[in-house]
């Protein structure tokens, strides 16, 4: 296994422009393995809604069924990064997969400059300017937060008319990209595999908590609420309970808890009926 811990160039580099792209971070062998539970793991969420290419699927990959993804938001190759960026108190918040149907439209990952972190996205084809790779605008991270103005010129440019970079990647290929990054993707095939691992700056502010505390029930709206895939949670019973004792899942889980981040409905899996 190969780690990828950032030269400080590459820190620096993604403080200002907001990204940076890994290559070959996962192994052949690996990404037979990633192949064959994201896989599964999409037929069992969605054997009531197969994809048939008309709408996104999505879902959580964080259980014992899935143990490769689930044992990337702990892996030092993902970790290791996310606390360069972030600070050693990095949130892991979440990893995913979904599979993607045309275009992105421009838009940042979250909506308030008190909510920010680093996403690392991995596509299962490869992906190129016209064919659903990632395009960013470098440096709007910094902008935060936008003007109604500047959104909205963004937005009514057209996809492939705002100036951009394109971050072309090959199956095994990493891009990490700040969470307050303008970033879309145009041309993509009708079932573009994408997974990503998530992770969140650790709030200071008492404006910082509260806005993740509120993100806790959000991010069941857009998530599960927006894909509906058969689970009804996001964070099973089992990944709280935290069964390996991993240090790392347990200070975050502590810190969500004292947050209030788990609060909401459906954030936790409910406790069996007595
Ligand atoms: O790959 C895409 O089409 C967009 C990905 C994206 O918007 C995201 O992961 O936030």
């Amino acid at each position: 296994m190969q780690e990828q811990a950032l030269t400080e160039g590459q820190v620096s580099f993604f403080h200002t422009f907001g990204y940076h792209v890994f290559r070959n971070l996962f192994s052949p062998d690996e990404l037979a393995e990633i192949r064959r539970e994201f896989d599964e793991s999409m037929a069992d969420q969605y054997s009531h809604r197969p994809y048939d290419g008309s709408e996104r699927h999505w879902t959580v990959m964080m259980d014992e069924d899935t143990p490769l993804f689930a044992s990337l938001m702990e892996d030092p190759r993902f970790l290791e990064p996310a606390r360069q960026l972030f600070g050693p108190e990095v949130l892991g918040i979440i990893v995913d997969a979904n599979r993607y149907t045309g275009n992105t439209g421009w838009h940042p990952d979250t909506v308030s400059p008190l909510q920010y972190g680093v996403k690392f996205a991995f596509y299962l084809q490869p992906v190129g300017a016209d064919t659903g790779a990632l395009r960013v605008i470098p440096g709007t991270h910094r902008l935060f937060p936008f003007t109604e103005e500047f959104s909205e010129g963004v937005r009514s440019a057209g996809l492939r008319e705002v100036p951009c970079q394109v971050l072309e990647s090959q199956p095994g290929d990493v891009v990490a990209f700040d969470l307050r990054l303008w970033h879309a993707s145009h041309g993509g095939s009708a079932d573009r595999r994408m997974c990503t691992v998530v992770y969140y700056n650790n709030p200071k502010t008492p404006e910082e908590v509260e806005f993740l505390r509120r993100q806790g029930g959000d991010n069941v709206k857009i998530g599960l609420d927006a894909f509906r895939p058969r689970r009804d949670y996001l964070y099973s019973a089992r990944w709280i309970s935290n069964p390996n004792r991993n240090p790392d899942r347990q200070q975050w889980i502590d810190r969500l808890h004292e947050i209030g981040y788990f609060d909401a409905q459906r954030v936790i899996e409910a406790p069996p009926a007595a």
